[in-house]
């Protein structure tokens, strides 16, 4: 309701005049708390800026107690955060400085591997890492290469060949007798791949085929050194029906998978007594090389081809018969030795 201050007397002018102040005075009390607002919200804008940009708090001038608050992490917590584990990196700490730290050693890994300042495994296998290069301990064309193959062995030759280390020997023992630390091989059986005497593994494959028995009765004691085991007992090829029906006979032993080189092959048979006076005389051929020996009674001497050339084919192919330049019906072979020359 408008008020008409003329009705009023001096009462009124009064009245008048409190109202008038009052509501100038309102008006100044909000001017007055809208400047101080203003001020406040500068003095806090002002305050942010100051301390933003630089990193620094110019409000707080040159005191050095205070500028220390920002207290750095330690080198291990800088290469934790950096998912960072191994050798020198150059990290920037949360105060802004940069610093060279060291995160470490990798143990069978290989620093940066994959990433810089990290661990990491060029070849897992098994529970073994392996460096880039590293060649398989078991097969000597196989290596790691990690952009193959970073959990297995890369090869380089499909048809490769595990090393057969010159001066090292591969055997086997034929018959039915086991003997220790000697390759069984019966009748027409197959063995390997075959390790070295030393233990070194190799590719080699021996297959015996077209054999006709085997038997148990040679020598137990020979002058050889080698075990009864592998002495006493062959497998034979042969005809009880007589020399000219055993010449018909033919027993193969293969070795396969020979590295390409010269190899000296060495042989024993025995059977005991020489079968009424017709001997066992045996022909071991190969390829153009012979040899005619007697394993009748047999205890003190070897069959041996000095040298055989083993080229391209890899393998060794050993005939056992009856000798045409005897008169038995049987032929041997108890065991063979296969040394590498060259
Ligand atoms: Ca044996
Ligand atoms: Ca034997």
């Amino acid at each position: 309701m408008p008020i008409d201050v003329s009705r009023l007397g001096n009462k009124g002018k009064t009245f008048s005049l409190l109202i008038a102040v009052v509501l100038t005075g309102c008006n100044l009390f909000t001017e007055l708390d809208e400047a101080q607002l203003d001020m406040d919200v500068d003095m806090a804008t002002m305050d942010v800026g100051d301390i933003g940009e630089d990193g620094t708090n110019t409000d707080l001038g040159d005191d050095a107690s205070e500028v220390d608050l920002c207290v750095p992490e330690t080198d291990s917590e800088l290469c934790q955060t950096a998912l960072l584990n191994c050798d020198d990196a150059e990290i920037t700490d949360s105060c802004g400085s940069m610093r060279t730290v060291n995160c470490g050693t990798c143990d069978a890994e290989i620093c940066g591997q994959f990433l810089p300042n990290v661990c990491g495994c060029p070849c897992q296998i098994g529970a073994q890492c392996f460096p880039a290069g590293a060649i398989n301990p078991d097969l000597n064309c196989q290596y790691c290469d990690p952009e193959l193959d970073t959990m297995g062995w890369s090869v380089n030759d499909p048809d490769c060949l595990r090393d057969f280390p010159v001066g090292e020997v591969v055997r086997v023992d034929f018959g039915p007798t086991v003997a220790p630390d000697w390759t069984k091989l019966g009748l027409n059986e197959t063995v390997g791949p075959l390790d070295t005497v030393d233990g070194n593994p190799t590719s080699v494959v021996v297959v015996a085929s077209g054999f006709n028995g085997d038997q148990n009765g040679g020598a137990l004691t020979t002058t050889l050194g080698i075990p009864p085991e592998v002495t006493r007992d062959t497998i034979w090829s042969g005809n009880f029906d007589g020399h000219d029906a055993a010449l018909l006979e033919q027993g193969i032993v293969l070795a396969q998978e020979l590295p390409t080189g010269s190899y000296r092959v060495q042989i024993f048979g025995s059977r005991d007594g020489d079968d009424g006076g017709m001997g066992r005389l045996s022909r071991y051929q190969i390829g153009e090389q012979f040899i005619d020996y007697e394993p009748s009674n047999q205890m003190s001497e070897y069959a041996v081809f000095d040298a055989v050339d083993v080229m391209d084919t890899g393998s060794i192919e050993l005939t056992v018969s009856v000798s045409p330049d005897g008169t038995g019906r049987f032929s041997y072979i108890g065991s063979m030795e296969i040394e590498r020359l060259q």
